[in-house]
This record gives structure tokens, C-alpha cells and sequence, in this order.
């Protein structure tokens, strides 16, 4: 049985984890109740993956399935939850996400006699009103903690995701044997690191590049692997980047969130491991690697030495909040990223830190172009201009009918 770390307790961040991928379903706006019970089951130990509300069966297992997660739980208010429970239990059967558990929650709007239906068509339990969440943290731990099914048993998305699980557990030895030396490739997708402080807008930017990659491209494949950071007592960990990707939501992506689990670099131990499991695959032409909101002295890609290069290129995304010109000065990876957005160009401070980082790129002599965007609006003509740099160092094709353009800010 796994023992469930209190909150606050100093169980060290490392080994497996049950990993819960947790979602409100469509037409349902009641996320506090799930904002709280998944905090409180990250502070216990265990790995959390929110997808976040208003969100479809369909979503809600392909997400499962990409996640290799435990099982699935999900917050119903709506009163639709006898159709969409069942709903999604179908589309995991279709995705082979049959052995993946569903269960969930909706206070006192499933009734008893609600949730003994649930179970009968295959819903694993339900949390009614009053539940402790001790009581839910112990029995989740106790229920899905599983041994991995070999890889074999799977194909697809599931086969990769089950792999990249196996690279999370395997202990750090195997792990390197397995990622080997890594070098710029002649074949395979183009890797893109992307770091930056805290909610600067990374997996926004993302999602945003990611959208231009399936419109400008009738075919092939695009891979995210989302880097969280572990809770540093418990271990447990809030896999946020999901709610950010709404293009992930299309079956030419795939979309794997990993904890850091107490490794220091910005990146989950796995990701060299998962980013050579993406490569092998075939499947993909591109690859985002988001780092975990870094600090000042933070490299997470290695592009300032200290071992090889595990992307291909860097985009380094800064928000205008950064401080001043004496905090530009302090940013080591402004010196190594090929790219620098300044995203949320927005905000009053825009043009100020435009000017700014204009000046700090310039006295670097790397050629950096700093790109102006706001990635909380569709179709921003600085986001294009930066996706078409991308794709152009990428060597992918350039984008239909987008025109490159720089973002003008208003001095
Ligand atoms: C807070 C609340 C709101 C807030 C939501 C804020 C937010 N961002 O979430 C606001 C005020 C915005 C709101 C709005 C509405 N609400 Co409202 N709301 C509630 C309320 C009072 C509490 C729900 C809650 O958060 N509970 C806190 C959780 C932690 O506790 P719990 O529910 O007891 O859950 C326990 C377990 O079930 C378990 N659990 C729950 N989910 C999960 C998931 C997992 C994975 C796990 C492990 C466990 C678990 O955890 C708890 C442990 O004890 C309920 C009434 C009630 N008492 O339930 C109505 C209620 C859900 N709302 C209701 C309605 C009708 C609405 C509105 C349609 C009202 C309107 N006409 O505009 C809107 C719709 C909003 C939308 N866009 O969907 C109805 C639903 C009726 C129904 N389905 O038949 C309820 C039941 C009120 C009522 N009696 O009429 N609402
Ligand atoms: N105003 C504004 N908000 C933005 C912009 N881009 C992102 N945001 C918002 O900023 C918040 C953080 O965005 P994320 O994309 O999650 O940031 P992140 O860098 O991935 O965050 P972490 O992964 O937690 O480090 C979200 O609420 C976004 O909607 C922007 O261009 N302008
Ligand atoms: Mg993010």
C-alpha cells in the first residue's frame, strides 16, 4: 500500500507517483471545487493533471490516454453526469484507455442512487458531499497505485505515453543509457526548448505556435512535453500546463505533462529520456519542451554549456514584469536562447521593456531578434512573425498565406 504524505511532511519528491489526470465536464463552470480538491491531493503526494472546465469526453480521454494516467476525476455539477460519466468510459474504451479508472465528484448533486448506476455501467466510485480529503487522498493512493503494464500491451499514443511513465520510474542509470549522447540530427523533428519565469505566458505561446503548426500544415504530427514543478515536501504536483493548451485538443498533437520531481534543472529527469521515446517514435515533426518558470541562473536546454544541447533551439519568453535593465543583466539564458519573445505586449509596460531588451539583445552581438507578442489573443500578428521564424529554423515550410510581421507597440 503507498502511504499518503500529510500535507507539509518532508517525503522526499523522488520515485513513482499516482498520477490523476482530473477535468469539470461541458457545460459546467464549477471549478472551485476541483481547484481545491486538487490541491489538497498534490499537498498528499500524489501527481495532478487538470485539464481544466467546460471540457469534452473526448478531450477528457485522450488527455488520459497521452498522460498514462492512473485514472481519471471528474467534478460534475451539471446534473448531466449519468450521460457524460458513461461518455467518457466510451471514449476511453475507444482510445485503448479501456484499464484506465473513471471516478469523481458533484457534492450533493449525484444522488446515491445516481452513483450506484455510475458503478454499474463502470464508474469506480464516487465522492459524495462530506468526504475528508484525507479519506479521498488515502484511497486514491491505495486504489490506483499499479506496477506499469510492459509497453507491448499498448499501441499508439498510449505506447509512447506508457514508455515515457517507464523513463519517469526507471532509476537514473537506465534513464541515461537510454537517452544517450544527444546531437542535432539530420532526420527527425526539430526540437524547441522554451523557458521563462513564471507565467510569463509560455505554454500560451505554445498553444498559439501549436495552432499555426495544424493550420499551416495539412500533415504530421506535433509533440509538447509540459515540465511542472513537485511539490518540494510532499512530492505531489499540480500539472497546470494542460489548461493553457486548447490546440492540444486535436489528434495531431500529442501532449505529455512530467514533474520535476526534485530534479533541479528546470526539467524532469525523464524529459531527456521522453524527448529520445518522442524521436524514435516516427511520428512527429516538431517538439515544444517547456521548461518550469526558471530564475535568473536557470539553463534548463544546457545552452550554456555543462553537457550537450538537449533541444535543437531555445525560445526564451519574458513577460514585461522582469524588474528592470539591472535584472536583464542578471538572465544567463538571455546570452544562449536563439529566440526571445517578450509576450503580454498588452500590458503597460510593453514598450518600456520592448525598448529594454532591445538594448540588452543588442550588446550581446548573437543577432537575437526579440519578438513582440501577445499570446492571449488569437491570430496576433507578433505570434505569427515568431512562428515563422521558428518554422523557417525549423526548416519546415513556410506558413500559407500568413504574412511575416513584427508586432508594432505603441511607444
Ligand atoms: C460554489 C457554487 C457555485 C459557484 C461556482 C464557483 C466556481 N467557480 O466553481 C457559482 C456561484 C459561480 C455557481 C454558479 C452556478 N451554479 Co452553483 N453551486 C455552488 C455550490 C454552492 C457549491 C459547489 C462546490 O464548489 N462545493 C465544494 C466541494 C469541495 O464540496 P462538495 O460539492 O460537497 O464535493 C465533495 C465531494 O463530492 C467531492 N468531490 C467533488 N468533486 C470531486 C471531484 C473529484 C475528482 C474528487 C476526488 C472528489 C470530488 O469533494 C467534496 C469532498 O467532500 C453548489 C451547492 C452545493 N452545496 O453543492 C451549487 C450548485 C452546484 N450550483 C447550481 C447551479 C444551478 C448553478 C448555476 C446554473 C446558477 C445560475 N442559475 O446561474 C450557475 C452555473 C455556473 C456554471 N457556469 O456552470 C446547482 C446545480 C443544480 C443541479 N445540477 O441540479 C447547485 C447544486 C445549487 C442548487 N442547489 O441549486 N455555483
Ligand atoms: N494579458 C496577457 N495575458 C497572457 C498573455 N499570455 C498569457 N497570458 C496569461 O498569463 C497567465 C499565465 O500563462 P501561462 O501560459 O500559463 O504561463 P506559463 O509561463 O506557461 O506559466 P508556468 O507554466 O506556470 O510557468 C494565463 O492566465 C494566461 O492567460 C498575454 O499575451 N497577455
Ligand atoms: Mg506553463
Amino acid at each position: 500500500m503507498a502511504v499518503v504524505a500529510s500535507p507539509g511532511s518532508s517525503r522526499p519528491p523522488t520515485g513513482p507517483r499516482v498520477r490523476i489526470l482530473t477535468a469539470v465536464p461541458l457545460c459546467d463552470g464549477h471549478d472551485s471545487a476541483i481547484t481545491t480538491i486538487n490541491l489538497e491531493l498534490a499537498r498528499r503526494g500524489l501527481e495532478v493533471i487538470y485539464l481544466g472546465y467546460h471540457q469534452a469526453a473526448s478531450a477528457i480521454a485522450r488527455a488520459a490516454v497521452q498522460e498514462d494516467a492512473h485514472a481519471v476525476g471528474l467534478s460534475s455539477y451539471n446534473g448531466g453526469h449519468l450521460v457524460f460519466f458513461k461518455e467518457v468510459l466510451a471514449r476511453l474504451r475507444a482510445r485503448d484507455g479501456a484499464d484506465i479508472p473513471v471516478f469523481g465528484g458533484g457534492g450533493g448533486t449525484i444522488t446515491a442512487a445516481d452513483a450506484r448506476a455510475l458503478q454499474r455501467a463502470g464508474v469506480r466510485r464516487i465522492f459524495f458531499a462530506g468526504t475528508p480529503l484525507d479519506e479521498i487522498a488515502n484511497l486514491l493512493q491505495q486504489e490506483f497505485t499499479r506496477p506499469g503494464r510492459p509497453k507491448s500491451g499498448f499501441s499508439g499514443d498510449r505506447a509512447l505515453a506508457r514508455a515515457i511513465t517507464q523513463a519517469e520510474s526507471a532509476p537514473a542509470a537506465r534513464r541515461a543509457r537510454r537517452a544517450g549522447p544527444r546531437r542535432r540530427r539530420s532526420t527527425g523533428p526539430i526540437t524547441i526548448g522554451i523557458a521563462g519565469p513564471g507565467g510569463a505566458g509560455k505554454s500560451t505561446l505554445i498553444d498559439e505556435l501549436t495552432s499555426r503548426f495544424l493550420r499551416t500544415r495539412r500533415t504530421g504530427r506535433i509533440a509538447i512535453l509540459a515540465n511542472d514543478p513537485s511539490h518540494p515536501g510532499s512530492g505531489g504536483a499540480i500539472l497546470g500546463d494542460r489548461v493553457s493548451a486548447i490546440h492540444a485538443q486535436d489528434d495531431r498533437v500529442f501532449f505529455r505533462s512530467l514533474a520535476t520531481r526534485g530534479h533541479p534543472t528546470g526539467l524532469s529527469a525523464a524529459a531527456p529520456a521522453a524527448l529520445d521515446l518522442i524521436r524514435a517514435s516516427g511520428e512527429f515533426d516538431l517538439v515544444f519542451v517547456e521548461s518550469i518558470g526558471i530564475g535568473q541562473e536557470s539553463d534548463p536546454f544546457r545552452v550554456l554549456g555543462g553537457g550537450p544541447r538537449l533541444v535543437d533551439f531555445v525560445l526564451l519568453v519574458l513577460s514585461p514584469h522582469y524588474g528592470g535593465r539591472i535584472q536583464l543583466q542578471k538572465i544567463a539564458l538571455l546570452h544562449g536562447a536563439d529566440f526571445v519573445a517578450l509576450n503580454k505586449c498588452d500590458d503597460p509596460r510593453a514598450a518600456t521593456a520592448r525598448a529594454e531588451l532591445t538594448a540588452r539583445l543588442a550588446a550581446n552581438e548573437h543577432g537575437q531578434p526579440l519578438h513582440a507578442t501577445i499570446a492571449a489573443r488569437h491570430h496576433d500578428p507578433g505570434v505569427d512573425a515568431l512562428w515563422n521564424a521558428l518554422a523557417a529554423a525549423a526548416g519546415l515550410e513556410p506558413a500559407g498565406g500568413e504574412k511575416a510581421c513584427q508586432m508594432e507597440v505603441s511607444e
